[in-house]
């Protein structure tokens, strides 16, 4: 379909600049491989910090890259499946608020001035820039949500027994879930982050965190949703198949409006001011929000098996060697195959995270890093990174450059990911831990080993770690090898659809908001409610600011 210049530019500018950041990102998620291995000290490299590199590495890859593509793919979606355009002056201002926010939260990490890391939490204390810039992209990516709603129902009026498209379901359930629990981290930012950070006030840091995981399990649903619209609508038609089911893929969207958001105290077994009673619920409800992705699996499989006996395909698993794994002209299924099966590690690495007996040996150590980079890196980035290429491309008329290289890039990353997460989970479970370098390194000056168990594991992390660099640094070759092409092909907005194998009925309840999303605030006012009460009457002592100094003091020199 034909589009309009400016809705074109928006997703460009959305797809383009955090492409850009990444370039940032990766190399800063490289050298915490190379540090943790202890083969550099990070203050003598580039001047930047431990904090500081790993801050930059999270913001820029979870918070940036994650957002502005939701974003655009959102545009896309809602353009192409409800056959009419954004706002254009809505589409401009959201974009220009995010901007200026991740320009202001850049240069407080930059400057050494907000080495808080992406989870911010007190009293680790960041320049207000940086919170302002936080709330900035926050509140920019909230206008597309109401301008879609507002194309959604026009759609509606003129269709009123049509099913919801799948995709523009996916695309509004994930933006309701952002709007909600982006409301707590929005109250933390502006009410008790920025007073705190001017040194207006105090804080309560149980209720600062918690109202940060009320933001940020949903968060990482808000990261994934994007792919599992790519999984239901497009990746069975990339097979040569047909979506297995098409009311399972509603069901599974309407039950993440459900378990995304009152989840978050599975982040905070630990904390002690939390009872015990409402960590036991919400570890229960944790178990909910795996059933959304159980669904997916089983539907996305029945899927491809599909797919591969229509290719022709013999035996139980057949169909496992049927697929298009190589097709550069189908490059997309690459990108999203890769993606599911780290998800089966990263998926049953989070259901072990949920049990509370269990997180008690994972908690803050470097298994937590070795799950999610198979959840957050895998599915959720292979998606984002591969549809930037296809989306940019299709909508240039830009053939794709070096496309041999661009259908490997999936899997060089895959198996990097494997690798560096294989290293950092046996780390965790021997005590590795996450989020520190020990003032630099596992290893003194003389390299005499500090802790000899963990050196097999970070140097598994290591090469992992320099497997994921390469196809990335190859992802950034092709991404701007094809933007800088001339246009040959007609320019258009073309995403790829399946049909349903099973395209059941038109069931009301699947095909309307108001009762998903009065039980969705039922269910957040119960889980919600004592852990808050808990938060607010019982918050431990007022905590000091701490701003991490640059570079932080050489551990090892003070010990001598
Ligand atoms: Fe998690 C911590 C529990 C999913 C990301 N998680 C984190 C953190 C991040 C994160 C970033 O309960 C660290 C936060 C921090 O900085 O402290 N997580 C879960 C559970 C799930 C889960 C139960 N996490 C995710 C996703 C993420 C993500 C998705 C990012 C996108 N996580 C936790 C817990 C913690 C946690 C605790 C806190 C730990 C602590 O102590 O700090 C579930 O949603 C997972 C369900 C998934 C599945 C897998 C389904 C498999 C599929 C693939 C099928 C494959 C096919 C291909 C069809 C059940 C869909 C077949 C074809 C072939 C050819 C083979």
């Amino acid at each position: 379909m034909q589009v309009s210049r400016s809705l074109k530019k928006v997703i460009f500018w959305l797809l383009g600049i955090p492409v850009t950041l990444l370039i940032l990102g990766i190399y800063h998620g490289l050298m915490q491989t190379i540090y943790r291995a202890g083969f550099l000290n990070d203050s003598s490299f580039l001047k930047i910090e431990y904090f500081q590199g790993l801050t930059l590495h999270g913001v820029i890859n979870a918070i940036v890259l994650t957002t502005f593509f939701a974003v655009a793919f959102g545009h896309a979606c809602m353009t192409f499946f409800l056959k009419r355009e954004p706002n254009k002056k809505a589409m401009w201002i959201s974009f220009w608020l995010m901007v200026i926010g991740t320009g202001l939260a850049a240069w407080a990490m930059l400057a050494g001035k907000a080495s808080v890391l992406y989870t911010f939490y007190p009293p680790l204390k960041g320049h207000p820039f940086f919170y302002l810039g936080t709330a900035l992209i926050i509140v920019g990516s909230w206008i597309p949500l109401f301008d879609w709603a507002r194309m959604y129902r026009e759609w509606r009026r003129e269709n009123p027994t049509t099913k919801i498209p799948l995709a523009v379901l996916g695309t509004l359930v994930n933006f309701i879930i952002w709007f909600v629990c982006t409301l707590a981290v929005a109250y933390e930012v502006l009410v008790l982050l920025l007073p705190w950070s001017m040194g207006m006030a105090d804080i309560n840091v149980t209720l600062a965190r918690t109202l940060f995981w009320f933001f940020g399990h949903a968060l990482v649903y808000f990261w994934l949703l994007p792919a599992y619209i790519m999984f239901y609508v497009m990746l069975p038609k990339l097979a040569g198949g047909k979506l297995y089911s098409d009311l399972a893929g509603r069901i599974a969207l309407f039950l993440f409006l459900l378990f995304s958001i009152p989840v978050g105290v599975h982040h905070q077994f630990s904390d002690p001011s939390i009872g015990q009673n409402i960590k036991f619920f919400q570890g229960l409800l944790t178990y909910g929000v795996t059933i959304p992705s159980f669904i997916t699996a089983f539907t996305i499989a029945a899927s491809l098996e599909y797919a591969g006996v229509k290719r022709g395909s013999k035996g139980l698993f057949g169909w496992m060697k049927k697929l298009p794994y190589l097709d550069t002209n189908n490059f997309m299924f690459a990108y999203l195959i890769a993606g599911l099966i780290l998800f089966i590690f990263g998926g049953l690495t989070g259901i072990v995270n949920a049990s509370y007996s269990l997180n008690n040996v994972i908690h803050n150590t470097s298994w937590l890093p070795g799950h999610f980079h198979m959840t957050v890196a895998g599915p959720v980035f292979l998606a984002i990174i591969g549809m930037s290429t296809y989306l940019y491309a299709k909508m240039s008329g830009k053939k794709i450059f070096l496309p041999k290289v661009n259908v490997i890039i999936p899997y060089l990353w895959m198996i990097g990911v494997l690798i560096f997460s294989t290293g950092l989970m046996w780390g965790g479970l021997i005590g590795e831990p996450r989020r520190t370098n020990l003032g630099m390194t596992y290893l003194n000056p003389k390299h005499e080993l500090f802790t000899p168990e963990w050196v097999p594991t970070t140097m598994l992390a290591l090469l992992g770690g320099i497997i994921m660099f390469i196809a990335a640094m190859l992802f950034i070759v092709v991404f701007f090898g094809t933007i800088f092409r001339k246009s040959k092909l007609e320019a258009v907005l073309e995403l790829p659809y399946s049909e349903a194998y099973h395209d059941e009925k038109r069931i009301p309840l699947f095909d309307r908001f108001k009762p998903w999303l009065v039980t969705m605030a039922i269910i957040i006012v119960i889980a919600y409610t004592p852990a808050l009460y808990d938060a607010v009457t019982n918050p431990g002592p007022k905590a000091p600011r701490f701003t991490p100094a640059n570079p932080v003091p050489d551990l090892l020199k003070i010990k001598k």
